[in-house]
């Protein structure tokens, strides 16, 4: 872990990362509902709200779409991913270098770590040599710490989520970004588990925006430092003032109630 608040990546000690990488991650899939979506720009565009602290993109859509935005938005390049094609048990393959990714203007660098998982091991020694690339940049690591695989029933409980922020943390992590594990008490004991490194929640699948920012709350609450989020954003009709309303909830450190009532 290296001090990060003065990384364009960090907004008052809070960030919001939008993640798109979900063409490759999931598919076409997560589309079929908004397929003007499918041209990257129109996230992009989404990405220039100043709540957004990063955009979170794959290499190809870096390279085709960010020289259009980079006086906008802050680029973190994904350096692996999978699709969801493959049926193996959890691995993500290394498709970019630290090398490229900071030459196309990367602001900071994502990772996946199946933590539990029978790739674990190769997972962590990949992850080792982009962490380590990373700091001759000074670009902060932020790492996708997904637990997962045939040993693991239920990748949100409150022991693995608290087991996925500590294994960021000593691995080298900047950020860890993990799943809502359910309670704000769970989401506090895995912040107290990362010490002084910063913790996101990943956003998940789309649900109602009362629905979406209580949770945000609670996890702001809970001493979490914000959300690294793709479908509960660019899959609604209006992604700006969802954005509007998290500005509230993760900066002011407004209920969802109050943050709902000033953007509606
Ligand atoms: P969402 O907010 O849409 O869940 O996106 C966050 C994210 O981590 C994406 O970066 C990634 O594509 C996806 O979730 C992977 O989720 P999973 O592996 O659980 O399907």
């Amino acid at each position: 872990m290296i001090p990060i608040d003065d990384s364009p990546i960090v907004r008052d000690g809070k960030s919001l990362i939008l993640a798109m990488d979900h063409g490759l991650e999931h598919g076409p899939v997560d589309f079929e509902d908004v397929p003007e979506k499918l041209d990257p720009s129109t996230v992009f565009e989404t990405a220039t709200h100043d709540a957004v602290t990063a955009m979170a993109v794959q290499k190809g859509i870096a390279e085709g779409y960010y020289p259009s935005y980079e006086d906008d938005v802050n680029l973190l390049l994904k350096l692996n991913g999978t699709s969801n094609l493959w049926m193996g048990e959890p691995d993500s393959a290394v498709n970019c270098s630290v090398d490229y990714a900071a030459e196309i203007g990367a602001d900071a660098l994502g990772f996946t770590v199946y933590g539990g998982s029978n790739h674990e091991i190769e997972m962590v020694e990949e992850f080792r040599d982009a962490q380590e690339k990373g700091r001759e940049y000074d670009l902060p690591m932020v790492m996708w710490s997904y637990p997962r695989g045939q040993g693991l029933k239920n990748d949100t409980k409150p022991s693995t989520i608290s087991y996925a922020t500590r294994l960021a943390l000593e691995l080298g992590a900047d950020i860890a970004k993990v799943k809502y594990p359910g309670s704000k008490d769970a989401m506090a004991h895995a912040v107290q588990c990362a010490g002084d490194m910063n913790v996101v929640m990943s956003g998940g699948s789309k649900t109602s925006d009362y629905e979406f920012l209580s949770t945000v709350e609670a996890v702001i609450d809970a001493g979490a430092t914000g959300l690294a989020v793709g479908r509960n954003v660019w899959q609604r009709e209006d992604p700006t003032q969802l954005l509007d309303a998290l500005e509230k909830v993760i900066y002011e450190e407004a209920t969802a109630d109050a943050a709902l009532e000033a953007t509606e």
